[in-house]
């Protein structure tokens, strides 16, 4: 079998698509992947009773869509694929932002470059699911995710320049700090529609300053910008920098200041990139003073806030969290320890 792994990203979000900077690493909860030759297409996973058959390959308006988009995509430079069954499982939660849709694209190209033997290397797979993300499944992401998914590597970081697409990693000496994960429970409908009026208004702003990439834009040129348009803009150029200050502390192993960066990507996120929603601003306040850091994670409009922690403070207040976030939300809040792990895999087992 095959697994690809969630991520979460410390730092540098919405930045992948404005040639800016991330620092992904991979998570501990995977997607699998079984694949045999067959007569169609076959789609199944192991959490549903439901069969996707496919004579040809279309559009499904269903999650068999990221694997569809993949084979498009190989199609059009590696030859044709041959009729596969496809059977899935998951321990990654969907829709919490923590990229199992990058990790289904990865781990099903991955696996038919396996099988077909095409040869190709790790970024020409992560791109395979980056474009069959922007041409097929229609969010016109950064590469960020299928990079974290492909690429990542235990007890790393992924320092990704988005610009020229190269990386690297970056040590995680947490001392006695550990990341969590709090799923809000929260899916927005609208995430996919707003991601992409939010790229089309850094673009926007990119124009209306007159260059070509956000890497040749300075705080001096944002005097150009009102509206939207400034506040999309400086939330690049802030993040950006935090993204090389929260290396810095990692390298120094100031992981106070990691934490303090979170929260001020958070309120960045919040106020100028608008991207989080009232659920996850209400785990993120409560966290204030608490915890060493937390903020939004992912694309937003919901899903999860990612916290950094003493193991200790974090057992002492999550009950309590809990207890307010569902007498207020009525929603079960859900969490889990993050340890970082390797990128895309085969491995002996079953799915
Ligand atoms: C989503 C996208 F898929 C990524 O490319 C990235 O833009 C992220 O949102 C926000 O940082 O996960």
């Amino acid at each position: 079998m095959y697994r690809a792994p969630g991520r979460i990203n410390i730092i540098g979000e919405h930045t992948d698509y404005n040639d800016g900077f991330v620092l992904p690493f991979a998570i501990d909860k995977y997607i699998t992947l079984h694949i045999e030759k067959s007569k169609k297409f076959i789609f199944k996973s192991k959490n549903s009773t439901q069969e996707i058959q496919l004579d040809k390959l279309e559009k499904t308006n269903t999650w068999a869509d990221y694997i569809v988009g993949v084979i498009f995509e190989i199609e059009k430079n590696h030859g044709k694929v041959s009729p596969f069954k496809f059977f899935i499982n998951s321990n990654l939660p969907i829709g919490a932002g923590l990229s199992s849709s990058a990790a289904l694209e990865v781990v099903s190209a991955y696996a038919i470059n396996d099988q077909l033997n095409l040869n190709l290397s790790l970024e020409v797979i992560a791109l395979i699911g980056w474009k069959a993300e922007n041409n097929f499944v229609g969010l016109n992401c950064g590469i960020m995710d299928q990079y974290a998914v492909a690429m990542s590597k235990k007890n790393h970081a992924l320092f990704i320049d988005t610009y020229t697409k190269s990386y690297e990693l970056i040590p995680l000496n947490l001392k006695d700090y550990s990341f969590y994960i709090i799923n809000s429970g929260i899916k927005h409908e609208l995430g996919n529609s707003e991601y992409n009026i939010r790229r089309n208004q850094c673009k926007e702003a990119l124009k209306i300053i007159g260059k070509k990439t956000f890497r040749e834009i300075s705080y001096k040129d944002l005097s150009k910008l009102e509206g939207v348009y400034f506040k999309r803009a400086k939330h690049i150029l802030d993040e950006n920098k935090r993204v090389l200050n929260v290396i810095k502390s990692l390298k120094n192993n100031d992981i106070e200041t990691v934490g303090n960066l979170l929260f001020e990507s958070h309120e960045s996120l919040k106020n100028l990139y608008e991207v989080s929603c009232e659920e996850i601003d209400f785990i993120v306040e409560f966290l204030k003073n608490k915890v060493t850091g937390a903020r939004i994670v992912g694309g937003g409009f919901g899903g999860s806030v990612l916290v950094l922690s003493k193991e200790n403070v974090f057992e002492n207040i999550i009950d309590i969290l809990k207890y307010e976030y569902e007498k207020k939300f009525h929603i079960n809040l859900e969490y889990f320890k993050v340890e970082s792990t390797n990128g895309v895999e085969k491995k002996e087992g079953t799915v």
